[in-house]
């Protein structure tokens, strides 16, 4: 390994070049404060990863899982109280509060630094100082943005391998760009009250402290790909969007590019990776799987949508992964996989909830003998890291510098009751109120209460790294003379009858609708015209060889005039807590459909 002692000058390996000084003076200053005892620059190699991985097993942060049934396969389990992302105190600090809006919590950045400076004082004494150089998105794409986050986690630094472009190539970017975002993460002492996940976007910075969960310390992940990035995406013409990006090819062989925003642990990971009903599989249709949770997409020369994921690997949720809801990533997932509080089996398989199979665990995630009446063997956000190349529906495009064209951009969250199976707004300014309306019941992606309805625009809310009002100002400035923007769709396939029970099948089944939405890009489809957009005419949506009730029939496919007035009510409240800042443009979207809903 390379490790460095904290006497010696905190250098980057092999270049001495002014283009780096700003790295080296940064890790300086960074080594002072938090007193390491060695520094290594990881070079993303197989070397480095094997000596860091038995290191880990050696110290018990990973357990070996059985090697003839999942190769090369480890087993983490975090601190019982480090287990989710945590809104609360994740905070976005922007010189002025409106910036960061009512959808954040904010402070102001001196007083934030000086908290969390603090907090990293010395925190690193005893540990090794980790420095990841890291790509999101593919090498050499124009839309890919490059970070350096340094931890003194090395659960942390074999999660970055698997999930960005890390080491060498993307040290030799950030030298021929000059430019890149700074994360600073500690564990810490895994202490709560000792915790913070801090966002600075005006000096590209992030530093998170007291947390080893993904989504608080995989700084790549949501602190830059999408609350730093959705700010720098704002000033430079983009967006960055916490999306799947799936590819639909269709009998004949053309491909249509599908991105689409659910909130956390709401089926994207399953969507992403659909596998065909059967009779859709023999007739010739794919999936392809571009990402499965952010979404950078960007206008190319000929007016569409361009997009890429920043990701290369998935950070997925386990329970309920089976054979049955998403064969795809069971396959994936079979070696070179880390799993974080899933329950293992007495002779070491990874076990869930839901899992499917007729395996019994023998422990559960906190490492206690299984007792489902004490609690559930696997945590309900327990997760899988993988490489995205392990997928058998990875797509060859997911490499493209260029990105992949976009056909139609789908929102949807998880609602028992009201919302249709699918509708399509009817031009791009709705399609933006659709998405700015989303409301979603609450996962167990975050602490706190679970099961209860939030508006979750876009799916964004704990992601979006500005003021949504400004956000939906930018997402309305894409409409513009010469623009061939996606059509948008919004879907719900948690509609529940009178029973409690889901009345949509979901998993593959849900290739029919997207179907449907690209027999609508092609202007091969009707809709039948109603004052939240258009519903498929139900014959021209291929239900063959579904059994739906009659209820079911009704419901997906009926507009409730009633509840949508009163949803609507409730929309136009959570646009006016945003004040004048809310754009004009949308509002009146707004009243015009609260009109036709009204009846005028
Ligand atoms: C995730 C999340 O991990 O949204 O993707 O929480
Ligand atoms: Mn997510």
């Amino acid at each position: 390994m390379n490790a460095r002692t904290k006497d010696l000058p905190a250098a980057t390996p092999g270049t001495s070049g002014s283009t780096l000084q700003a790295l080296n003076d940064w890790i300086a200053e960074v080594a002072a404060l938090t007193r390491p005892d060695a520094i290594h620059w990881c070079d993303g190699g197989d070397a480095e990863n094997a000596a860091l991985i038995a290191a880990m097993e050696a110290d018990g942060t990973l357990i070996r899982l059985n090697e003839d049934t999942n190769p090369r396969s480890w087993l983490h389990r975090s601190h019982p109280e480090d287990v989710a992302r945590v809104e609360h105190l994740t905070l976005v600090c922007t010189p002025d509060r409106d910036e960061a809006g009512p959808n954040n919590h904010w402070m102001p950045p001196a007083e934030a630094h000086a908290k969390i400076d603090a907090l990293f004082d010395g925190c690193m004494r005893g540990r090794t100082m980790y420095v990841i150089p890291y790509c999101m998105g593919p090498i050499d794409s124009p839309l890919s943005r490059c970070g350096v986050e340094v931890t003194d986690s090395p659960y942390v630094v074999a999660n970055m391998r698997i999930m960005t472009r890390m080491g060498a190539p993307a040290l030799a970017r950030i030298e021929r760009e000059g430019t890149f975002v700074k994360g600073l993460h500690s564990i810490g002492e895994l202490d709560p009250s000792r915790r913070w996940i801090m966002h600075f976007p005006h000096e590209l910075s992030i530093k998170s402290y007291g947390s080893g969960y993904g989504g608080n310390a995989l700084l790549g992940k949501k602190c830059h790909a999408l609350r730093i990035a959705s700010h720098q995406a704002r000033s430079e013409g983009w967006l960055a969007e916490h999306m799947l990006i799936l590819g639909v090819e269709n009998p004949q062989g053309e491909t249509h590019y599908i991105a689409a925003a659910f909130p956390s642990a709401c089926g994207k990971t399953n969507l992403a990776m659909l596998i065909p009903p059967e009779g859709y599989r023999e007739a010739g249709w794919k999936i392809w799987t571009i990402g499965d949770d952010i979404c950078w997409m960007r206008p190319g020369p000929d007016g569409r949508l361009y997009a890429i994921n920043p990701e290369a690997g998935f950070f997925g949720v386990a329970p309920g992964t089976s054979k049955k809801s998403n064969p795809n990533a069971l396959a994936s997932i079979q070696a070179d996989t880390i799993f974080t509080n899933v329950g293992v089996t007495a002779d070491g398989q990874p076990w869930w909830e839901g899992i499917g199979n007729d395996q019994v665990p023998a422990t559960d995630w906190r490492g206690e003998p299984h007792d489902p009446a004490v609690r559930p063997a696997a945590h309900p956000n327990s997760r899988f890291t993988v490489s995205a190349r392990r997928c058998p529906s990875w797509s060859p495009m997911a490499e493209d510098p260029q990105g992949v064209p976009i056909s139609a951009i789908v929102f949807g969250g998880r609602r028992a009751s009201l919302v249709p199976l699918v509708f399509e707004a009817r031009d791009w300014t709705h399609g933006v109120l659709v998405g700015a309306s989303m409301g979603s019941e609450t996962t167990a992606a975050a602490t706190g209460a679970v099961g209860v309805m939030r508006r979750d625009p876009m799916a964004m809310k704990p992601f979006c790294g500005y003021n949504f009002a400004d956000y939906f100002a930018h997402w309305l400035s894409f409409d513009k003379p010469g623009a061939k923007l996606p059509k948008v769709f919004h879907v719900n396939w948690f509609r529940k009858g009178a029973a409690g029970r889901f009345l949509w099948p979901g998993f593959g089944d849900n290739l029919r609708v997207l179907e449907w939405m690209i027999d609508r890009v092609k202007g091969k489809a009707g809709v039948v015209e109603t004052p939240i957009g258009g519903l498929p005419v139900q014959e021209e949506l291929d239900l063959e060889g579904l059994v739906l009730s009659e209820e079911a029939r009704r419901v997906l496919f009926g507009f409730d005039r009633e509840g949508w007035q009163a949803e609507f009510d409730g929309i136009g409240e959570f646009l006016d807590g945003y004040g004048e800042r809310m754009p004009a443009r949308l509002k009146a979207e707004w009243g015009r459909i609260q009109g036709e809903l009204q009846g005028s």
